[in-house]
């Protein structure tokens, strides 16, 4: 037995590359080849699989850490009884030939505390470098691998990590100055400087070994110029998960075109030249290795004089050939990023399609094709709005609750822009009360039903003047009998015998489209207002029952609901329901479809109105009805003879015997 400390490997010189994900927990027991973490640089995702097997036995790194090669990954119990010697794992992207020593780790760092002086390091020979951003403050505890400034040069922008982990001492410099390697960047109170470590570490001088460029195969000097897949680190037949471009797109040098995914890493493939993709050869869900033609462009002969344009065809991405590019933190010093932000954060102008209008990395963009995200749609909450694995859970998971806890009823719903969150306290006093759970239903249900439902809404006043008389005359025997006769027994009466005599009120819609539900049972929901808020139970078989009947059914479900006693089973089955606020008052309104089912029957307060009857004005109870219903179920000509057949029934209930 012997315990291991299991190194980063080469990984293609990058520096500084984030852990995005560890894939190990202590106590595992991990097989050669095992993933144990993922690293993300700009450019690229990679798995770093175990060296060897054996029981995880401590993890010395958490996400977010900053890694370059060499760095501690974790403790490994293996049983080949070897000594502490470092295993170092094999990078499961690209690594290429350069080696590179992680001197912030290995180099001279035995001091307890000190200050560490941190100055710009080697930017590529740029002098007077605008400081665009200072990224912390004094006070603040960075990580290695923090980006402390970022430096723009006309040719390209670069964020400068710190070389180690510590608290700013001091800083030098501000946004807006001028900056050349040397200069001092701030104090850093370190727990365990090392000598070595007084320049920041940015952009190295490796021209790493990150698969991400395009191959340009025609003269540089202009024309219709042959794009193909660079040095992707040895892959072969590579799958094209996405094709960032569309032909007669107009990119910028550095704009993603491609990115590729093998089982081991994701990577995106930027353009080699400024010009307008005249023919793409490939599509997504091919295969490629290097060599395979990308696509032509024409190039308008800026290449001519762009350095960039000149770059090997293995390592076009290391040129600071374009603007506005963001160097990742791992490249080489000239390396540019592939996905530019500029500093104000607004998104690059780069072609078309999902993958060149967002600012995210191949992991994120992997994970948000997975849970089928339109990354346009989110906003990153990475530096300088760079989307990141979190922003593409959040996103889901508002989503997924908007849905489900009815935040739909406040909120957003069906694509549509959410409201914005208002501080009303600044207008006056106000005070927050908690919205009961059926509050939060209904929200959830009458946000549903009214934007899934195409709604239409039909008025009319019927007459109930006798229906009324009638009411009255039978009042003293319902009392009798031990209910209350009020009109709405009549109306649960006279709503079945519609529903009966215009059966295709008498449905649901089948959610596969394909089918409607026919119903033969007639079951009304019925609303009630509760101090809880609106409920509906449901009175079954309606259309077989007496009014006397009815009128009790109403009381105890009325009574159920405000005393909070209603199952769940009471309130299912509906038909139809009717919505009254006879007893409350109005003249009419337009009651929202309580899906499943389609339609829905609003009664509002009656009230004696003069109307003609071919001779005279005479004086007629009328009740105001509005009957809404789902448009995609029923046809205007089946509501209009749905309500006149009601109308005619409430009107003259004998009616109801035939
Ligand atoms: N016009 C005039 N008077 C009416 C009437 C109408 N359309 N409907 C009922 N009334 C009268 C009744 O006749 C009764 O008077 P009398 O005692 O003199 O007979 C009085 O109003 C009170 O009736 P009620 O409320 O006790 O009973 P109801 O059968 O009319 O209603 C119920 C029962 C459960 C529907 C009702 O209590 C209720 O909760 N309504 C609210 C429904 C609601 O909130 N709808 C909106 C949903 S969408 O937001």
């Amino acid at each position: 037995m012997a315990i291991e400390t299991i190194k980063v490997p080469d990984i293609g010189g990058a520096d500084n590359v984030e852990v995005i994900e560890i894939s190990v927990a202590v106590g595992d027991v991990i097989n050669t080849e095992d993933p144990m973490i993922v690293l993300e640089t700009d450019k690229a995702s990679m798995d770093i699989p175990a060296p060897k097997g054996g029981t995880v036995r401590e993890l010395l790194v958490k996400v977010g850490d900053k890694l370059s090669e060499g760095s501690d990954i974790l403790q490994l119990e293996t049983g080949d009884g070897e000594s502490q010697e470092a295993g170092e794992a094999e990078p499961a992207a690209d690594a290429s030939a350069e080696s590179s020593t992680n001197e912030a780790k290995e180099g001279g760092s035995q001091k307890t505390a000190a200050e560490l002086p941190v100055t710009v390091p080697d930017i590529g020979g740029a002098e007077n470098v605008d400081v665009i951003e200072v990224c912390v403050k004094v006070g603040d505890e960075i990580e290695e691998g923090d980006s402390i400034i970022v430096l723009e040069s006309d040719k390209a922008s670069m964020e400068i990590p710190s070389p180690a982990a510590g608290k700013v001492v001091s800083i030098s410099i501000k946004e807006g100055d001028k900056v050349s390697e040397g200069i001092p960047v701030l104090v850093l109170a370190t727990e365990s400087a090392g000598q070595a470590d007084t320049a920041a570490k940015p952009a190295g001088k490796k021209e790493g070994g990150q698969p991400a460029s395009a191959t340009q195969s025609a003269a540089k000097s202009g024309g219709v110029q042959s794009v193909t897949v660079p040095d992707i680190g040895g892959a072969e037949d590579v799958d094209v998960i996405e094709v960032c471009v569309a032909e007669g797109d107009e990119v910028e040098e550095g704009d993603s075109l491609v990115v590729l995914e093998s089982d081991k890493a994701s990577m995106e493939v930027p353009s080699p030249v400024t010009g307008k993709v005249k023919s793409l050869a490939i599509r997504e869900g091919d295969k490629v290795s290097m060599g395979v033609m990308i696509g032509q462009f024409e190039v308008q002969g800026a290449a001519e004089d762009d350095g960039a344009a000149e770059q090997p065809a293995e390592k076009p991405s290391a040129a600071a050939g374009s603007e506005d590019r963001k160097p990742a933190p791992d490249a080489g010093q000239s390396q540019t990023s592939t996905k530019p932000q500029s500093r104000t954060g607004q998104p690059p102008a780069s072609p078309g399609g999902a993958g060149a209008d967002v600012y995210a990395g191949p992991a994120v963009r992997k994970l948000a094709r997975q849970l089928g995200v339109d990354l346009r749609e989110i906003q990153g909450s990475g530096p300088r709005g760079r989307l990141v694995k979190d922003d593409v859970r959040n996103f889901v998971k508002n989503v997924m609750s908007s849905r489900n806890a009815g935040a739909a009823g406040v909120g957003s719903g069906a694509g549509i822009p959410a409201m914005p969150t208002i501080d009303f306290a600044q207008f006056g006093e106000v005070e927050m009360l908690k919205m009961s759970k059926i509050k939060k239903l209904t929200a959830a249900n009458m946000s549903r039903n009214w934007l899934n439902v195409p709604h239409v809404t039909q008025f009319d006043d019927v007459d109930i003047t006798e229906m009324e008389a009638f009411r009255q005359s039978m009042k003293a025997d319902a009392e009798k009998a031990g209910v209350k006769l009020t009109p709405v027994p009549f109306l649960l009466k006279a709503c079945a015998a519609a529903l009966k005599a215009e059966p295709s009120f008498n449905v649901s819609l089948h959610t596969d489209g394909e089918h409607i539900v026919q119903k033969k049972y007639v079951h009304i929901g019925m609303a009630v207002d509760t101090p809880a808020g609106l409920m509906v139970p449901v009175i079954r078989d309606v259309d077989q029952k007496g009014l006397f009947e009815l009128a009790s059914e109403v009381i105890d479900m009325a009574k159920k609901a405000r005393d909070g006693k209603l199952q769940a089973k009471d309130m299912q089955g509906g038909c139809f329901t009717i919505s009254s606020l006879g007893a409350i008052g109005g003249r009419g309104f337009t009651p929202i479809v309580n899906a499943p089912e389609v339609a829905i029957l609003a009664v509002s307060r009656s009230e004696t109105r003069p109307v003609w009857d071919g001779k005279n004005f005479v004086p007629r109870l009328m009740l105001p009805l509005s009957l809404s219903y789902d448009h995609r179920a029923i046809n205007g000509s089946d509501a209009g003879r749905f309500f006149t057949y009601l109308n005619t029934v409430i009107s003259d209930i004998r009616r109801l015997l035939l």
